[in-house]
C-alpha cells in the first residue's frame, strides 16, 4: 500500500515538458524534491532516467514506489492523490467526463495537431490521423476556451487547465496558435496563477 506521506521526486529538466508537471505539483501544493536530469547532456539518457522511463522521456514522478510518466497522466495522478486541493472533479461528478477528455486531449490532439502543422507534414487521411486537423483543433479549442468562465469546466480550475493551458501558453509564446483574443485572455488568467508564477521563478523561466 503506497503511503499519501512517501517522498514525491519529479525528475526534472526546466527548458522541457517537466516544467508543466512541476507547475501542477505547485498547484497542488505538496511537497517534493526535483532531480535534474539533463536533457542536453552527451550522457542523455543516463541510466537513472531510462530506469524509470524506458522512453528516456521527462517528467517522470515518482511517489515511493509508484513510477508514472506522461505530462498529462502525472496532473491525473496527482489530482486524484491529493484531493483536497480541488483540482479534479470527483468520480461521480457529470463534469468528470469533459475534465478527462480536455486532460487527454491535449498531448492526444492539440500537441500532435500543431507539431504536424509546423513540421509542415503531409496533410494525410484525416480518418486515420488520430487529431484531425489543425484548424480543426483550433476551432475546437477557441469554442471551449472562449466559453471558460473562467476555467474550462466553469469556477474550478482543475489540471485540465494546466494540460490545456500550458499547450495554450506555448503555442503563443513560440507563435504556434494564433493570437486569438480568447487564447490571449486565458493565457493571462492562467498567468495570474499563484501556482504557475511559483514554477516560473523555480526554473528561471
Ligand atoms: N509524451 C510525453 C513527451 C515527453 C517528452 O517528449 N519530453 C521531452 C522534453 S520536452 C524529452 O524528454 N526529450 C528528451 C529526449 O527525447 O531524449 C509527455 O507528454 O510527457
Amino acid at each position: 500500500m503506497l503511503e499519501k506521506t512517501s517522498p514525491l521526486v519529479l525528475y526534472h529538466w526546466p527548458q522541457s515538458r517537466a516544467a508543466i508537471a512541476r507547475w501542477m505539483l505547485e498547484e497542488v501544493g505538496v511537497a517534493y524534491t526535483i532531480k535534474t536530469i539533463d536533457i542536453t547532456a552527451k550522457s542523455h539518457p543516463n541510466a537513472e532516467l531510462l530506469a524509470v522511463n524506458p522512453m528516456g522521456k521527462l517528467p517522470v514522478l515518482t511517489h515511493g514506489d509508484m513510477i508514472v510518466s506522461e505530462v498529462s497522466a502525472i496532473c491525473c495522478y496527482l489530482a486524484d492523490r491529493f484531493p483536497e486541493a480541488g483540482l479534479a472533479p470527483s468520480i461521480d461528478d457529470p463534469r468528470r467526463g469533459p475534465y478527462l477528455k480536455w486532460l487527454f486531449f491535449a498531448p492526444g490532439c492539440i500537441e500532435p495537431a500543431v507539431i504536424h502543422k509546423t513540421m509542415q507534414w503531409p496533410e494525410g487521411k484525416r480518418a486515420m490521423l488520430g487529431w484531425a486537423s489543425y484548424d480543426e483543433i483550433v476551432k475546437v479549442l477557441a469554442d471551449a476556451i472562449g466559453n471558460a468562465e473562467p476555467w474550462l469546466l466553469g469556477e474550478q480550475f482543475t489540471a485540465a487547465d494546466v494540460a490545456v493551458g500550458a499547450q495554450i501558453r506555448w503555442g503563443l509564446m513560440f507563435g504556434t496558435l494564433p493570437k486569438r483574443p480568447e487564447f490571449e485572455a486565458y493565457a493571462a488568467r492562467l498567468g495570474e496563477r499563484p501556482a504557475l508564477k511559483r514554477q516560473m521563478e523555480l526554473d528561471g523561466a
